[in-house]
């Protein structure tokens, strides 16, 4: 067996998303996002399932964190809900939603558990999907208001921003391929989107740092490396492709390298930027590339790219690998690719500091006849990922703290309460929560910062 330290002030947290967990869609002043829309919309979530109620985090809360205290749990990252807050999108403050997270902070920070919030994880008040959504520029606008109205009530206390969640989700998850809300499937839209969702992450970030001169702000990104099935050139350049559509054109401008040229061409023959670039004004790429404090990274698999190229094939995984195994999203469980990333973003893009913002898998395993979860694969999943972890460390790059994905079993978008993602157990019909076996391995991770493989 060997021991793997982490560094002395290594941060060991977990993460959720408020529609996710929340409920309480319609309460004390909340309007409907375009995600409650979606959800409400018939065939477009797992039975029709929504975040209506969800985990009842709303009203629990003070029991979640308890849970996470007494766990160990030194950073809880969490999103706002922008309809709680701003009901109408822009101007109008909806007090009680702004104090919802007001308590939550403070109750964090009594219990010493560090705060992160995410601004946006994918919860745009309907009114701004009724003009338009995140392919109108008007939304950039709203979305930096939201960013001064939360900074400012929390600012004082919360040290750790991060704009976006995953704004490849937004936008091409959400309005190329249409599984997430709004659920268009318009390539034009999609790149528009992304965008104002980095031009929107840009122009938060002085807002917020004026707010609060001792925050720390980031972005969160997900990253699928892709991996060419051969050597064959095919191969390679489907790798290559998927690797500009998912992680370069998003990652390139962040970085001050601008939208790649290999993509723009690419996009502009296939008709997805039928018009160039022309939503890019004067000092938007400089405004993007804001220097930041931190990169996210949420990372839980990898693509394995081959055959011949077609747009088609930017947006479809090729291979299943035969020999690895799968978690329930059917996403392969490859350490290498967090690894991978963590190198390259500082290597590469010299990102000055990294946190894993998501890593986790989803299994379903329950409670045997004594209530205890036996999620050995979770923790496997875990061992293998964080070991990717501490060796990217031992290189050199600069990971300050790792996130668990997800602190409870929650609301999984389209796919509805069939994936289980949490370290903890959520039984939805009495709103119990169970720790599972990873909970505790967790928590004994976290009091020894250390992990312990064979
Ligand atoms: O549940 C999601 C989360 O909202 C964003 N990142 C990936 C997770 C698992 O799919």
């Amino acid at each position: 067996m060997s021991i793997l330290k982490f560094p002395e002030n290594f941060i060991w947290g977990v993460a959720t998303s408020a529609y996710q967990i929340e409920g309480a869609w319609n309460e004390d002043g909340r309007s409907p996002s375009h995600w409650d829309t979606f959800a409400h919309t018939p065939g477009k979530t797992r039975n029709g399932e929504s975040g209506d109620v969800a985990c009842d985090h709303y009203h629990r809360w003070p029991e979640d964190i308890a849970l996470m205290a007494s766990l160990g749990i030194q950073a809880y990252r969490f999103s706002v809900s922008w309809p709680r807050i701003l009901p109408t999108g822009g101007s109008q403050v909806n007090q009680k939603g702004l104090d919802f997270y007001d308590k939550l902070v403070d109750g964090l920070l009594e219990k010493g558990i560090r705060p992160f919030i995410t601004l946006y994880h994918w919860e745009l008040p309907q009114t701004l999907q009724d003009l338009g959504g995140w392919p109108e520029r008007e939304v950039v606008d709203h979305f930096v208001a939201l960013a001064d109205v939360v900074s400012r009530r929390l600012g004082d206390r919360v040290k750790d921003w991060i704009t976006h969640n995953e704004p490849w989700c937004t936008s091409m998850l959400g309005h190329q391929i249409g599984q997430h809300a709004p659920g268009w499937q318009d390539w034009p839209a999609a790149l528009k989107a992304a965008h104002h969702v980095l031009l929107s992450h840009g122009l938060a970030v002085p807002v917020i740092r004026a707010n609060a001169p001792q925050a720390e702000v980031g972005i969160a990104p997900n990253y699928e490396p892709a991996y060419p099935l051969t050597r064959a050139p095919e191969d390679v350049e489907a790798a290559r492709l998927w690797d500009g559509y998912f992680i370069r054109w998003f990652n390139d401008p962040l970085f001050g390298l601008h939208y790649p040229a290999d993509m723009v061409a690419l996009y502009e023959t296939k008709k997805c930027l039928p018009h160039g670039l022309d939503f890019v004004q004067a000092g938007d790429m400089e405004a993007i590339a804001v220097p930041l404090d931190f990169i996210g990274v949420n990372n839980y698999t990898r693509q394995i790219m081959s055959g011949q190229i077609s747009l088609n094939h930017v947006q479809t995984a090729a291979s299943p690998n035969p020999n690895a195994s799968y978690t329930e999203m059917d996403w392969e469980v490859y350490p290498n690719s967090l690894y991978d990333t963590l190198n390259r973003l500082h290597f590469h893009y010299h990102a000055p500091k990294i946190y894993v913002t998501e890593n986790g898998c989803s299994y379903s395993d329950g409670p045997d006849g004594n209530g205890r979860i036996a999620d050995q694969r979770r923790v496997d999943y875990f061992q293998g990922y964080l070991a990717g972890v501490h060796q990217a460390i031992g290189n050199g790059v600069p990971v300050a703290g790792y996130f668990i994905w997800s602190f409870m079993d929650n609301f999984e978008w389209a796919r509805g309460y069939s994936q289980r993602f949490g370290i903890v157990y959520v039984d939805y019909q009495t709103q119990q929560r169970l720790p599972k076996d990873s909970a505790y391995w967790y928590k004994d991770v976290i009091k020894h910062n250390r992990l312990k493989t064979n």
